[in-house]
């Protein structure tokens, strides 16, 4: 059987949730719908997602249409939660973009298509809640074209919106209405459809516009638009039959050598890892030892598949299919998996960002003799399941801090913490995460046996800014042969240790650092032929050099802190616009001219990621409840005023006595 991976993506509260217990229900594998607001659909399963009505996590369940065997993936719209999406992007085959038929296109149908979009994923649009007063398809559509993709085809027609017996007619591949919009868009990407079209389009059929159609949704060129409601029901059976026909199921063949991907990693009942698998290629049995990225080996104990909603144990997993493995304690959350014999390695860069990382950090606080320790632990497994949280220990003042995308993400660390690990905590207020970014080029070098360089090592470095989004690239100047690989290794990874900290505590996300001085004393022997430690470079001198050098550089190259910007979008009533431009004034927003339409004014600007969060509580009061605040990270800029600066970890290469100090006491003797 094939087997299609399909995400189904929106804005919070589009309705996901629910339409994936409406495909379940439909496809027979619960004989009773579920709902989000009582508390019992087959993914929102975590008690707390139960208790709010959101989802927090994503879920897979399984079910069949045909021939065609579906793990369906609920995703979380929430923004505090969009590491969950970000983690399932690579392993889909396919996607469901929820619109509601209300609220129309809203901040995170944007974003999220601007993602599926740039992965290339065959996504079609379902516009839900066609039951719901106030449910205006042409509005939709419109916003659909203008904020979203020019080239969705509408696959129906609505009737009866805003009421529960909204219907909706599929149009036949013969419709008009179907062909000729189909036509439009299909010819922007194909020649053939456009000259035909043109010469006579009687003579291009609506099968043929179907099948074409079905060719540029694969290719992620072309948007299928379906509407419907996933309370009712209605519409969704030919959403189906869209998902069957129109989206591209997996290949891959299950002979090849194995590769997949880890999307998620859970802990079971008895604390035992568990690591969910995308399989793009090859078959992976119990028993198999395969490879991770970073090194790591496992074996696998047992398998388990999603089946028709449940899970059933299997001997093997097959190409196309996602599976619960047992059995790989070292396996991390983007991790590639090879076979044993497979070719390469698995691949160990961090995994690919979609979106824009957390903005925020808050120090942990354990409440109520909740010990530090057992705090520590606990936070460490959601790190595993959450790499985005990003755990600092800073053992000089004691503090534990995770990084953070918003407060909703706080209460759900909160209750995990207590519900799942009996560690009770409080949370500091929270700050915001800046950057640091080269002002100009820098250089420094430190030479083996000359000066006060304690280390036998020569590094010279040059540190260049580089673009946003970059990265930190490291590159040599000096020849390969000049040093043994192990050295400049060292180098490498304490250069991107380093910039983890800049000048003034931040990270240093983009910059090109170039190796200009390398040097070392080989190894070396007395008369007695035994092995002189302190006559002999090692890869440790090359690691704590490193930072010295690197520190020099960066403080001749300057760098300047920036603060993360967000791109709001306001809609408040007319009459409130003079309070709210005052707020706005307080929160340090650059709002653009305002454009008021009758009763509506909409404003549009930049806020500091730092205040959004007090914009959106102070809202309500200055614009009787009815202000909608959008928002999504937007660039970094300098930050103006203070600079912020953020405790440092570690032994400190700007204090160069000390650091050389705390690193050489612990230098055996
Ligand atoms: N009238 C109507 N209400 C709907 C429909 N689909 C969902 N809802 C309601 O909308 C609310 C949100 O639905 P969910 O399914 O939880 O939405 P979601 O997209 O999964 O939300 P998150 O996972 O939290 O982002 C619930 O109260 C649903 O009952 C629909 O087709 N019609
Ligand atoms: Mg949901």
């Amino acid at each position: 059987m094939q087997s299609l991976n399909l995400g189904i993506l929106a804005h919070v509260d589009a309705g996901k949730t629910t339409l994936t217990e409406r495909l379940l229900h439909d496809a027979g594998v619960i004989a009773e719908l579920g709902s989000v607001d009582d508390g019992s659909t087959q993914t929102d399963t975590l008690a707390l997602e139960r208790r709010r009505g959101i989802t927090i996590k994503s879920a897979v369940v399984s079910f069949v249409i045909g021939d065609l065997a579906v793990n369906l993936i609920d995703t979380p719209g929430h923004p505090d939660f969009i590491a969950e999406v970000e983690r399932v992007l690579s392993v889909l085959d396919g996607a469901v973009l929820v619109v509601s038929a209300v609220e129309g296109v809203q901040a995170q149908t944007r974003v999220l298509m601007r993602a599926l979009k740039r992965l290339r994923i065959p996504t079609l649009i379902f516009v839900n809640k066609i039951d719901r007063r106030g449910a205006d398809a042409e509005r939709v559509v419109r916003g659909v074209a203008d904020k979203v993709t020019p080239a969705a085809v509408a696959m129906g027609a609505p009737a009866g919106l805003g009421t529960p017996d909204a219907a909706v007619a599929p149009f036949a591949p013969a419709d008009a209405a179907f062909t000729a919009r189909a036509a439009d868009v299909l010819a922007d990407h194909d020649d053939a459809v456009l000259a035909d079209w043109v010469r006579d389009p009687g003579a291009v059929t609506g099968a043929r516009l179907r099948r074409e159609l079905a060719a540029q949704t694969a290719r992620a060129v072309a948007h299928p638009l379906f509407f419907g409601s996933a309370i009712t029901g209605a519409g969704v059976d030919h959403l189906t039959a869209g998902i069957r026909e129109l989206l591209p199921a997996a290949r891959g063949a299950v002979e090849a050598p194995v590769s997949g991907s880890v999307f998620k990693v859970e802990r079971g009942p008895a604390g035992e890892k568990i690591a969910l698998v995308r399989l793009f290629t090859g078959t992976v049995r119990t028993r198999d030892r395969v490879r991770l990225a970073g090194g790591g080996e496992g074996k696998v104990t047992a398998i388990s598949v999603f089946d028709a909603g449940g899970a059933v144990r299997r001997d093997a997993v097959e190409a196309g299919q996602i599976a619960r493995l047992w059995g790989l304690s070292d396996a991390r959350i983007g991790d590639a998996i090879r076979g044993r014999d497979g070719d390469g390695a698995g691949g160990s860069e961090a995994p690919a960002r979609h979106f824009a990382p957390p903005t925020l950090e808050t120090v942990v606080v354990p409440r109520g003799g909740a010990d530090r320790a057992a705090l520590h632990l606990a936070l460490e497994q959601l790190a595993e399941q959450d790499p985005l949280i990003g755990l600092r220990q800073d053992d000089l003042r004691g503090e534990l801090s995770v990084s953070l995308y918003g407060e909703v993400q706080k209460e759900v660390i909160q209750s995990t913490l207590a519900d799942d690990f009996g560690v009770h905590v409080t949370f500091r207020a929270s700050t915001t995460i800046c950057v640091e970014r080269l002002v100009g080029t820098g250089a420094a070098e430190e030479h083996i046996g000359a000066g006060d360089n304690p280390f036998l090592a020569t590094v010279g470095l040059r540190a260049e800014p580089a673009p946003p989004g970059a990265g930190v690239a490291f590159g040599l100047e000096v020849e390969l042969g000049s040093m043994p690989p192990a050295f400049f290794k060292a180098v490498d990874e304490a250069v991107r240790e380093t910039l983890r900290q800049g000048l003034h505590g931040w990270d240093v996300p983009d910059c090109t650092v170039t190796m200009t001085d390398s040097g070392y004393w080989a190894r070396q022997s007395h008369s007695h032929a035994t092995f002189d430690k302190s006559m002999s470079s090692t890869a440790r001198d090359f690691r704590q050099l490193t930072p010295l050098v690197l520190m020099t550089a960066l403080r001749r190259a300057g760098t300047c802190v920036h603060e993360p910007l967000h791109r709001f979008r306001l809609e408040v009533p007319a009459d409130a616009l003079g309070p709210v431009s005052a707020l706005l004034a307080r929160m340090r927003a650059t709002p653009d001219a305002p454009a008021i339409s009758g009763a509506v004014c909409v404003v549009e600007g930049e806020v500091p990621a730092a205040r959004v969060h007090e914009l959106q509580q102070q809202l309500p009061a200055l614009t009787r409840g009815e202000g909608v605040l959008e928002s999504e990270f937007a660039r970094y800029a300098p930050v103006r005023g203070a600079v912020p600066e953020r405790p440092r970890l570690g032994p400190d290469p700007l204090d160069r006595r000390e650091y050389v100090r705390r690193l050489l006491r612990r230098v055996p003797a």
